[in-house]
């Protein structure tokens, strides 16, 4: 049995995001695997993107919903990292050819108008902070076969990350974010539906969430970066051939082609 380290387990969680291959989680070699140090792997891989040449283009919540966390058997909400190499443009499909079993899912989506800086930050100052709101749709992609793993597992492994794409629509953080609806339609039927209320009672309890969990390791918000606060329903396979849309009561639609078979 192979004997993991935290720098062998970036290497090989890059590895397979590389090479499209997934793996069984690494808790059933490494039980001691705990999440703070799937914290760390994170942070490790993140500097490897970032020696690559990938930028910072925000931070993503997960699990942050009843509905993601029953479906996942994981009830802690975590932090990851976006990059410019994971944002779609309004039209691009789901790049097929670099991911291994993508799913989207449905997410409100925060614009930082200003530096966010922790710990102690409530909803309300952190809502502050916030540009625009918009909608989103993240594409998810583990490298854990079957998506099975826990929570330290899916935090070393960037919380699933795959890709994202904002729909079109800003509005005011004043919104009502609470009663912000969505419905997910697969080929036109509908098969989720859920609100803001889903994320945390109130997406802004998310985007305090990370500030204050950015802050135990020295980090903050910074202005222009987007904040996807969580699947607000279960996730759908992005099965080639396929259309998903996420269709928000005052945010507009997100729709994503699911491609073809690379
Ligand atoms: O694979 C997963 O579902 C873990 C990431 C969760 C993403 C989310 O809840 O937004
Ligand atoms: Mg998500």
């Amino acid at each position: 049995m192979t004997t993991w380290t935290e720098d062998s387990v970036a290497t090989e969680l890059l590895a397979c995001e590389a090479e499209r291959r997934d793996r069984t989680k690494f808790t059933d070699e490494w039980p001691e695997l705990d999440v703070a140090a799937g914290y760390r792997i994170q942070s490790e891989t993140l500097r490897r993107r970032l020696d690559r040449g990938e930028k910072i283009t925000g931070v993503k919540l997960g699990l942050t919903s009843v509905a993601k966390q029953q479906r996942m058997g994981v009830d802690t909400p975590l932090v990851a990292w976006l990059t410019d190499a994971m944002a779609l443009e309004t039209g691009q499909p789901v790049p097929q050819h670099a991911l291994i079993h993508p799913r989207v899912e449905p997410e409100i989506v925060f614009v930082m108008r200003d530096r966010l800086v922790a710990p102690g930050v409530t909803a309300e100052q952190a809502l502050a902070a916030v540009g625009t709101v918009r909608a989103g749709a993240e594409v998810i992609d583990s490298r854990y076969r079957d998506f099975k793993f826990t929570a330290a597992d899916v935090v070393a492994d960037n919380a699933s990350s795959g890709a994202y794409v904002l729909g079109g629509v800003e509005r005011e953080p004043g919104m009502d974010l609470v009663g912000e609806s969505v419905e997910v339609l697969v080929d036109g039927e509908v098969v989720h539906k859920a609100t803001g209320a889903d994320v945390l009672g109130n997406p802004a309890e998310a985007l305090a969430l990370a500030v204050n969990d950015l802050a135990t390791r020295g980090l903050a918000i910074e202005p222009g970066w987007v904040v996807l606060t969580g699947g607000m329903s279960d996730a759908v396979y992005a099965t080639p051939g396929s259309t998903v849309v996420c269709r928000f009561s005052t945010l507009g639609e997100v729709a994503l082609d699911c491609g073809s078979p690379e």
